[in-house]
């Protein structure tokens, strides 16, 4: 089966590749030039079925199944914050290192060395049929310090519910079994072996 990824982020690319072995997984770009998706909703849920109709009418192909992934981080010391404006906490144009600092320095400004956080992802399927989400979250503990360079994105100072060490520093096989985008991905796939 063929799916098209629409997301810009290697990291989700490469998680889902990883986790959607037995599927051909392409990242939209190989179909056409990526563009800018306006994403305004105000849930995960909203960004990711916004994304995934956005993908499914520009690649104009009817045979077609396309896969978006919103996800974010919400800090329970920040009133749930970045939450789905985890991409652009440092701003517009912030890269996953701008906004990881942000968050540290978020943190210190509460004067908290470490919050009770969690990770969501919404996973949108759009077919020319029909349109699905699905969600999974990750429960764990976000630190003021950075740590290991492994994952993406603010993994460096989350550590898992369970785990004494930042998803940075834990195998990539740790984070493919037990994070928020792995469990929506289970359950995308029962959506998916209907199809
Ligand atoms: P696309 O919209 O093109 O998919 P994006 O990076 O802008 O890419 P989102 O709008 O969903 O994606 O923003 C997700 C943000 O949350 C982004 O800053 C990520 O770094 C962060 N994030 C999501 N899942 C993560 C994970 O598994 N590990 C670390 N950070 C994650």
């Amino acid at each position: 089966m063929k799916l098209v990824l629409a997301t810009s982020n290697k990291g989700k690319v490469r998680e889902i590749q990883q986790f959607y072995k037995d599927y051909e997984v392409i990242p939209y770009s190989e179909f056409i030039d990526e563009f800018e998706i306006i994403e305004d909703g105000i849930t995960f849920k909203d960004n990711a079925l916004i994304k995934a109709r956005a993908v499914f009418n520009a690649i104009k192909m009817d045979n077609i199944i396309v896969l978006a992934d919103d996800s974010g981080i919400s800090v329970d010391v920040l009133g749930g914050e970045p939450g789905i404006y985890s991409a652009r906490y440092a701003g517009k144009d912030a890269n996953d290192k701008d906004n990881l600092y942000k968050l540290v320095q978020s943190l210190e400004l509460h004067n908290v060395t470490n919050s009770k956080a969690y990770y969501t992802a919404a996973i949108a399927i759009v077919t020319k049929e029909s349109e699905f989400c699905v969600h999974g979250w990750m429960y764990g503990t976000v630190l003021n310090e950075v740590k290991g360079d492994g994952g993406f994105g603010y993994d460096p100072i989350f550590v898992p519910e369970g785990y004494d060490k930042t998803l940075g520093e834990l195998n990539n096989e740790i984070k493919q079994k037990i994070s928020h985008r792995a469990k929506a991905l289970s359950l995308a796939k029962v959506i998916l072996q209907t199809l």
